[in-house]
């Protein structure tokens, strides 16, 4: 193929993954109640956004998974001896999978895999440099959609999927089943998962570390509108909506979302979008579990909880698990 017709098809499929993700967002838009995918969150703003939410001084999550981790991972990762492929869904910066990469035996791989091209790539060249020993592998790709796993150079004779920082709180239960399923069959029969998942606790901590004094959780939720602004066309107007983080005990999780603070007209993609006064987009949800809520959620995926790791107040947990 010419370097033309390849230069064509990339953007072309380019513009058809704009299309989905337009088709994806009218449907959000549209719907009753309105909501917007947590995913769309993370445009290089958003990644950096939230990369200074985990270094706020409400939200224990980040520090408190990173010290469970620090304790316990070293001897973990070294028991699994060479030969290991780690594999993490939603990578980011890959910040606290440092921890694990620093006690890998060699040879190892690590498949980082992340929707933010920029963010995965520049993650991707600081640990090739960090660990030359290491083949890092980075895929661009949404995990919540179907995507192949590269080869690599290095053979993997066990396999570790790592998925930190309670993302799995963002999906409902539903799809957090089906999600720990598809890192199951990525594991593997005998491989293992290694999830970080957030404790149910006083709803006073909860709701400070999703409404933070320095406003960076209502900037990232906010930074969701403008990129539907410069990405997609669309005219919402910043001023005429605020963050709210509520704590719903009957769901036993905090919900974001983005209130309209008047009756108001937007327009997307051709399409009309209209808001009542205090109307609003459900942008995500915080699902926090207690041990046996998550044990059952596990199970239902086909997974068995071999060991969990905790802080000593048990606010977060880190949970390995493997195919029952
Ligand atoms: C990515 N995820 C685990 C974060 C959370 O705490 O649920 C996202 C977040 N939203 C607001 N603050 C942080």
């Amino acid at each position: 193929m010419s370097p033309n017709r390849a230069a064509v098809s990339f953007t072309r499929a380019a513009a058809h993954a704009g299309d989905r993700l337009l088709d994806e967002i009218l449907a959000g838009l549209t719907a009753q109640p309105k909501f917007l995918y947590p995913k769309f969150f993370y445009d290089e703003r958003g990644s950096i956004l939230f990369d200074a939410i985990c270094e706020l001084p409400e939200y224990y999550l980040t520090r408190t998974e990173t010290a469970i981790l620090s304790e316990r991972a070293p001897s973990f990762m070294r028991a699994l001896g060479p030969g290991l492929r780690l594999i993490e869904p939603g990578s980011g910066s890959s910040a606290k999978t440092r921890i694990l990469l620093d006690a890998m035996q060699t040879p190892a791989s690590y498949v980082c895999v992340d929707i933010s091209r920029s963010h995965l790539m520049a993650a991707a060249q600081a640990l090739t440099a960090r660990y030359p020993q290491v083949e890092i592998l980075p895929v661009c790709a949404d995990f919540t959609q179907p995507f192949e796993i590269p080869e690599g150079t290095t053979p993997a004779q066990s396999r570790l999927v790592f998925f930190p920082g309670s993302t799995i709180g963002n999906f409902d239960r539903d799809e957090a089943v089906a999600l720990l399923a598809m890192m199951r069959d990525l594991a593997g029969m005998d491989g293992r998962l290694l999830v970080g998942a957030d404790l149910r606790k006083s709803p006073r901590i909860l709701e400070a570390a999703y409404n933070d004094a320095a406003g960076v959780t209502a900037s990232f939720n906010l930074n969701l509108l403008a990129r539907l602004n410069h990405e997609f066309g669309a005219d919402f107007d910043l001023d005429a909506f605020v963050h709210r983080a509520p704590w719903v005990e009957e769901e036993s999780r905090i919900e974001m979302h983005l209130v309209s603070t008047r009756r108001q007209t937007v327009h997307i993609g051709g399409t009309e979008i209209g808001f009542e006064d205090g109307e609003s987009i459900w942008t995500e949800s915080c699902h926090k579990y207690d041990r046996v809520q998550f044990s059952a959620l596990a199970r239902e995926a086909g997974l068995d909880v071999i060991d969990v790791w905790t802080d000593r107040e048990e606010r977060f947990s880190v949970q390995l698990l493997a195919t029952i």
